[in-house]
């Protein structure tokens, strides 16, 4: 991991692993403690006893141990902003409000001028990143894609361009009858610079059958994770939780990633996504709650040994829960995100993006230290300087 602690180090000592077991409230907990303190990897069953704990504050203590090992104070986030080209999907996830159905008057492709006039930022601003993803839009050609791709490059040329969930790296390889690499080598010339985490889900089959059917399989998923870092182009992955899956899925699910991380090297980061249900036909669960989010967080930090950054996304959990979450093992926020449509179909009430000051009062009102980064994690800034500690307000 990373070695942040010469930019930012940790403003508090962290807890020993006695002081630790002091406060133990959940003994369930003390084999897992010991396997950390001998630096020893976690294995299935201790994190479905993380899982399982209530322990909150001792899961906290224990994954900010590690967030503060590899990232010291540091908080990282980017400013981005994300597009969504089309919401037409042939797929028709049950836990999906955004995509629509391939003619249905609801839905919308943009044209490739409208794209390129969004990824070009109003005077004044900058977006070092435009996160781009859609559904499985059978009228989306992949030569439209890479047209898309060349006139976002040309509106924003410096901005890095994540675009493209594996599972549409996956369909343009079988509508072109090629392979994903080829396909990825013709996005990358066009201006592709890394591939994002979504379409991961929930990696076991029996639970993908029953979320998304209709997807690529969860093996095909880490295939082409595999095939895409061996190309050299590094991505993210992702776990939607909180709908029909039980702990063991989440651990299996975050195991699977790991296995494939110590083979490739390849994700950045791995980024929880909590379950929105309105409008989806999986209406009837409840939302995850603060303690879930929190708990999941840093359940994934204490199990990824090998993935360097624990992405709290704030646009699903909520800015107070996302900066709470930096003291539960999460290191980045992702970022400014200007209009997110995916869980803001599905209900969610947080704003559609934020600003850079509110990022960074978030961040500083933790008592952490805000970095901002490229989309390959190099620091671009860091905003140093004392944070306002004064209670009024997040
Ligand atoms: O793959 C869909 C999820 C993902 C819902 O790589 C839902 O930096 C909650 O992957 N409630 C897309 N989640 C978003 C995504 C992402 C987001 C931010 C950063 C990065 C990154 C990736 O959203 C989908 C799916 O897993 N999703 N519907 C829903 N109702």
């Amino acid at each position: 991991m990373e070695d942040l602690q010469r930019i930012a180090p940790p403003r508090l000592p962290a807890a020993t692993y006695d002081e630790v077991r002091e406060r133990l409230l959940d003994p369930r907990l003390h084999p897992v403690i010991d396997k950390l303190e001998g630096g020893e990897r976690l294995g299935g069953g201790d994190g479905l006893s993380l899982f399982r704990s209530h322990d909150l504050l001792t899961l906290g203590i224990l994954a900010n141990r590690v967030r503060e090992a590899a990232h010291g104070n540091a908080a990282y986030f980017n400013v981005n902003r994300h597009i969504n080209y089309t919401d037409f999907c042939v797929n028709r996830c049950e836990f999906c409000a955004f995509a629509k159905s391939p003619g249905d008057p609801a839905g919308r492709r943009m044209s490739v001028e409208e794209v390129a006039r969004l990824a070009r930022p109003p005077a004044g601003e900058r977006w070092s990143e435009l996160h781009m993803v859609g559904g499985l839009d059978p009228s989306f050609t992949f030569s439209e894609a890479v047209g898309m791709l060349r006139a976002v490059r040309a509106a924003n040329p410096g901005a890095h361009i994540k675009a493209f969930t594996l599972v549409e790296i996956d369909s343009f390889a079988r509508r072109e009858r090629t392979t994903p690499e080829a396909i990825l080598g013709v996005l990358r010339e066009a201006g592709l610079g890394s591939l994002p985490g979504g379409g991961a889900e929930i990696l076991g089959s029996e639970v993908r059958r029953r979320i998304c059917p209709n997807k690529i399989s969860g093996e095909r998923w880490l295939d082409l994770a595999r095939i895409a870092h061996g190309t050299g182009i590094r991505s993210n992955c992702t776990m939607l939780y909180g709908h029909v899956e039980s702990f063991e899925d989440r651990v299996d699910h975050i195991l699977r990633l790991r296995d494939l991380q110590d083979e490739t090297r390849g994700f950045m980061a791995f980024i929880p996504l909590a379950f929105h249900p309105k409008n989806t036909r999986l209406e009837h669960l409840p939302e995850t709650g603060g303690e879930d989010n929190l708990k999941t967080i840093a359940v994934s930090r204490l199990l990824f040994d090998n993935i360097p950054h624990i992405k709290v996304y704030w646009v699903m959990v909520g800015l107070k829960i996302a900066q709470t979450a930096l003291w539960f093992g999460a290191d980045d926020m992702d970022g400014t995100v200007v209009e997110e449509r995916i869980s803001h179909d599905a209900g969610a009430r947080t704003p559609k993006g934020v600003r850079l000051e509110d990022l960074l009062r978030v961040i500083r009102r933790a008592g952490r230290i805000p970095v901002e980064r490229d989309s390959l994690y190099n620091r671009t800034k860091v905003y140093a300087g004392e944070p306002d500690m004064e209670p009024t307000g997040a």
